[in-house]
């Protein structure tokens, strides 16, 4: 009988899921969108897990219906998602509270504590990382003090995907990967840490058990299968957060091996041979869902999302009949390179690469009277590229190789972005055929855990198709160094306005 794999991706706005064949090949997809998360206060974000689990009975029986495929042709699944986020479940496995999730900002107060109580350089021995907002651990820590008779209840602390694991096969684990995103990991020994949990006054029995990516953590159960369609009895395979399933599909598995993706945030990810660390904590540290391999990562958290935060307030120009964004990308390709000298620092959001400070704000600096709309949108594109390549900067840095970049998420969609990118990187880029995004990633996990592949490499391999290498204009190369250069002293000269409070 033939083989398919199913991924599903718990996604913020929603969850998506994917059907493969044996080959590789997408047979189907659906998507259930997730009711818009709440933020009680500003910077707050949560979301509750039940409308996962909702999405997730509506998106699978669509994704098999899409594919022709009954739940008896399927062989094995695997999940990804959104990290970092906190779900926290009392010992009958009910949410205590909505989930906490990856772009809550409520931390900082915790994040301090945090490494002042372990040290700044021992918490990076420890974990491969420094502490961020985003990350699971000052969430925990936050609610032991705001809301202590919470805690007191609390069974079990899970990230999103496996939250719906737990619902679809009484397993309560997780990966490697989505663990190195929680700071309580022991990135470099693939299990959790000890001196993390002490530090924190966590019970280890709290923490999932801990898979790599391909190893299969549970079966789907009676339950589970009659909320989904699926059949009681397939394997469920670990799975990845949302970074390196994402990378697997994109056949990011090898050291050297660099994608760039733009899109609501923007992410340099490199696979590594061991767990570089960056002392200084610029870039995150993961175990990656290759066994035995790594992956780094640098994030620029407002990279689509600047160039949307424009549409959306002033937005474009041109022929209605046209898609806004590609509206925008004709404007822009008006302007010359350099942007008539603009230039645009993307921290709409605050930032983690490489300043690590939810503080930052964005700026639009060096407007004259001559510079047009066109000149705005193209010093976009290009501020996030340079913001993406402050983290090819730390790699070099940190002598991380980087022997080809591919594209990923919209910013490789476009021929302008993409030029861009290929000038501001000074290196050719690598535009995929197809890019299906995590749950393309997932499902290559799941056919990896049944057998079908016999590795994940091979499984990337086997899948993954350039479509066109770009090339960097030389005259360009040379301009956009420079302007890299002037770009780099925005943030030093301007953090001390945006310290300034209303
Ligand atoms: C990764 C990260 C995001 C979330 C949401 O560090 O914060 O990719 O996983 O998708």
């Amino acid at each position: 009988m033939a083989m398919r794999f199913l991924g599903i991706d718990i996604g913020t706005g929603g969850t998506r899921a994917v059907l493969l064949d044996g080959e590789g090949r997408v047979v189907g997809s659906a998507t259930a969108a997730h009711p818009p998360f709440a933020s009680p206060h500003p910077g707050w974000a949560e979301q509750d897990p039940c409308d996962w689990w909702t999405a997730v009975c509506s998106a699978i029986p669509a994704c098999l219906e899409r594919g022709k495929t009954t739940a008896s042709e399927i062989s094995g699944i695997a999940l990804t998602g959104q990290m970092h986020g906190l779900v926290l479940l009392d010992p009958r496995g009910s949410a205590l509270r909505p989930s906490i999730i990856w772009c809550d900002q409520r931390t900082e107060a915790e994040c301090r504590e945090i490494t002042e109580k372990i040290g700044a350089a021992r918490l990076i021995e420890l974990t491969a990382n420094s502490a961020l907002t985003n990350f699971t651990l000052p969430k925990i820590w936050w609610v032991q003090k705001n809301e202590p008779d919470i805690w007191a209840r609390v069974g079990a602390i899970l990230l999103p995907k496996d939250y719906i694991r737990l619902r679809l096969s009484s397993s309560r684990s997780t990966d490697v990967a989505d663990a190195s995103g929680t700071l309580l990991f022991d990135v470099a020994n693939r299990e959790w840490s000890r001196p993390m949990m002490e530090a924190s006054r966590l019970h280890a029995d709290l923490l999932p058990t801990v898979f790599e990516s391909c190893e299969i953590s549970g079966r789907v159960s009676e339950e589970g299968a009659r909320a989904t369609g699926l059949r009681a009895g397939i394997p469920v395979v670990a799975g990845a957060g949302d970074q390196a399933a994402g990378a697997v599909g994109m056949g990011i598995v090898r050291a050297g091996a660099v994608s760039a993706t733009i899109g609501t945030s923007g992410v340099v990810f490199a696979a590594t041979a061991g767990p570089v660390r960056d002392p200084a904590g610029r870039i995150h540290t993961f175990c990656h869902a290759v066994p035995q391999r790594w992956h780094v990562m640098g994030v620029t958290q407002a990279a689509g999302y600047s160039l949307r935060w424009f549409r959306d307030q002033f937005g474009a120009v041109g022929d209605p009949a046209q898609d806004a964004y590609a509206r925008l990308m004709a404007e822009a390709s008006a302007a010359p390179a350099g942007a008539g000298g603009l230039l645009w620092a993307p921290y709409l959001m605050g930032e983690r690469t490489p300043h690590l400070d939810p503080q930052a704000r964005g700026a639009l600096v060096g407007i004259s009277a001559t510079h047009t709309r066109a000149h705005v949108v193209r010093a976009i594109l290009e501020g996030v590229a340079f913001s993406l390549r402050d983290t090819l900067t730390i790699f070099a840095e940190l002598k991380i190789p980087v022997e080809s970049i591919r594209l990923g998420g919209g910013g490789a969609r476009g021929s302008l972005w993409r030029q861009i990118q290929a000038d501001v990187y000074g290196m050719p880029v690598d535009a995929l055929e197809v890019e299906e995004g995590p749950a393309y990633g997932a499902a290559l996990l799941a056919g990896v855990g049944v057998g079908n592949w016999t590795s994940v490499e091979k499984a990337a391999d086997a899948t993954m198709h350039i479509s066109k290498r770009i090339e960097p204009e030389s005259q360009n190369v040379a301009l956009m160094n420079r302007r890299y250069e002037a770009y780099r002293k925005l943030y030093p000269a301007l953090r001390d306005v945006w310290r300034e409070r209303l």
